[in-house]
């Protein structure tokens, strides 16, 4: 059974129900007056709960070993250590540096490190495009850097956000 109440920022304090093992499932009531307090909920998956965290971001995925039920969450910081237009919370997510705006996996944005966000990026973020992050031949989340909590897909947002600051040096 995975249970979860809000994950939205500064919403307040998030509770996770994960059963690992065990006989399998009690039934989920829908009509309990407590039900609507819960974001995501299912009486059919067993698993547990993965946890990658880094200096300024949480994120917590559901892997189920029973069932299909999905489910995964990130909480993360706001605040822009470098001034460069991405979260400290983005880029513990994404894999780059929080204290440095430019240089070698610095800019959330120039994915291939040459301190510009150009059309070499956007073809390399293009060759993900629709993938979730994962491993190969899923994305690597260095391209997952949008919207403002990264939602585990390489889709619109991201190139968005790319094409956004397209010719841009950082
Ligand atoms: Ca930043
Ligand atoms: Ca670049
Ligand atoms: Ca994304």
């Amino acid at each position: 059974m995975m249970a979860r109440i809000t994950a939205t920022s500064r919403a307040g304090t998030v509770f996770l129900i994960s059963g690992s093992f065990g006989f399998c499932c009690y039934n989920v009531d829908a009509a309990d007056p407590e039900a609507g307090y819960f974001a995501r909920i299912a009486d059919t998956s067993k698993g547990f709960t993965k946890y990658t965290v880094g200096p300024s971001h949480i994120t917590a995925q559901f892997v189920k070993s029973t069932g299909a039920f999905v489910d995964s969450f990130t909480i993360l910081s706001n605040q822009d250590s470098d001034t460069d237009g991405f979260s400290d919370g983005i880029e513990s997510y994404a894999g780059t540096d929080a204290t440095m705006a430019c240089g070698t996996n610095a800019w959330p944005p120039d994915v291939n490190n040459d301190t510009f966000a150009d059309i070499s990026d956007v073809i390399a973020l293009t060759g993900f495009f629709g993938k979730p992050v994962g491993a190969s031949p899923n994305s690597p989340v260095r391209y997952d850097f949008a919207p403002t909590v990264p939602d585990g897909f390489v889709d619109v947002s991201d190139l968005a956000r790319m094409v956004g600051l397209f010719g841009r040096r950082c």
